[in-house]
């Protein structure tokens, strides 16, 4: 209760740190003006298990782990997984002092009862990637893939990305939203009128009619910050006020360590 911000598809990695900071000076906000913040899927670009982060994490990464121990010092921290980190694990969330989130979840917010998720799960048109998710969601399929050496998960994990962007190419912008009866099967399967959720990378605020009552379906924007300027990046707020987009982001970004020169 009290304030709770929202962010999602932040897609940390290595090669981004202009996004990594400014979502960095968002933490530090978070911070100091929420109760309590939601990471709601794809704050990691990939990942495939809490070990590799754990052990030996690359510089960007043990910068990142480090961010979000500070703020999870500071106030609750919940972890929802996204189709890119559905990996993460309770490790992950034990060494960062966080909680993971299975979504969809109901939230009980002061703005009322919020239903959230990462989004994937509602792209049931895209049937290749729903059959991609059905696999690697597959407990024993996970477990088999945690217990595979490091090297070998990379490679497996580079050739799948692979696969997609090339599969990506084929979909149109239809295929990859949201489908309208997910949504309201969900809303109407959690009792709730209204979702929050990110995935899509198409922030907006959709009016709906859930079998004849007004309901609310509140998309989160993707974070970027290095390619084609204006950035992007924000997240909801939700308090007693209401429920509110946010995109007064990077405007502190003057301490971000910039991208090497090439020599
Ligand atoms: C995450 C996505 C790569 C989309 C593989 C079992 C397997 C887990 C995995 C490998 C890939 C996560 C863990 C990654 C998301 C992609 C490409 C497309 C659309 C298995 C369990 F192979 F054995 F079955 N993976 N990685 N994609 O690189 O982070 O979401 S990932
Ligand atoms: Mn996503």
């Amino acid at each position: 209760r009290g304030a709770v911000w929202v962010a999602s598809d932040i897609h940390l990695g290595e090669a981004v740190p202009e996004t990594a900071c400014a979502f960095y000076d968002f933490l530090d906000r978070a911070r100091r003006q929420a109760d309590a913040l939601i990471l709601c899927g794809d704050i990691f670009d990939a990942w495939i298990g809490d070990d590799h982060a754990l052990r030996d994490p690359p510089d960007w990464l043990a910068a990142a782990l480090d961010a979000l121990r500070a703020t999870a010092a500071d106030l609750p921290l919940w972890l929802v997984r996204g189709n890119r980190d559905f990996l993460m694990g309770r490790a992950l969330a034990d060494a960062l002092g966080a909680r993971l989130l299975d979504a969809p979840v109901v939230l009980d917010t002061d703005a009322g009862a919020i239903l959230l998720a990462h989004g994937d799960e509602f792209c049931t048109d895209d049937l290749a990637y729903q059959r991609f998710r059905r696999i690697v969601h597959t407990p024993w399929i996970q477990h088999v893939f945690l217990a595979l050496p490091l090297s070998l998960r990379r490679a497996i994990a580079a050739r799948a990305r692979a696969r997609s962007r090339q599969a990506r190419r084929h979909k149109t912008m239809a295929i990859m939203d949201v489908n309208a009866a997910a949504i309201a099967r969900a809303l109407r399967e959690a009792g709730c009128d209204v979702l929050i959720h990110g995935h899509t990378h198409r922030p907006a605020v959709h009016a709906l009619d859930l079998d004849s009552r007004a309901a609310r379906r509140y998309v989160l924007p993707d974070w970027e910050f290095d390619r084609d300027p204006p950035p992007r990046g924000g997240w909801i707020e939700i308090d007693a006020t209401g429920i509110r987009m946010r995109q007064d982001i990077g405007q502190s970004t003057a301490d971000c360590p910039m991208p090497d020169e090439p020599e």
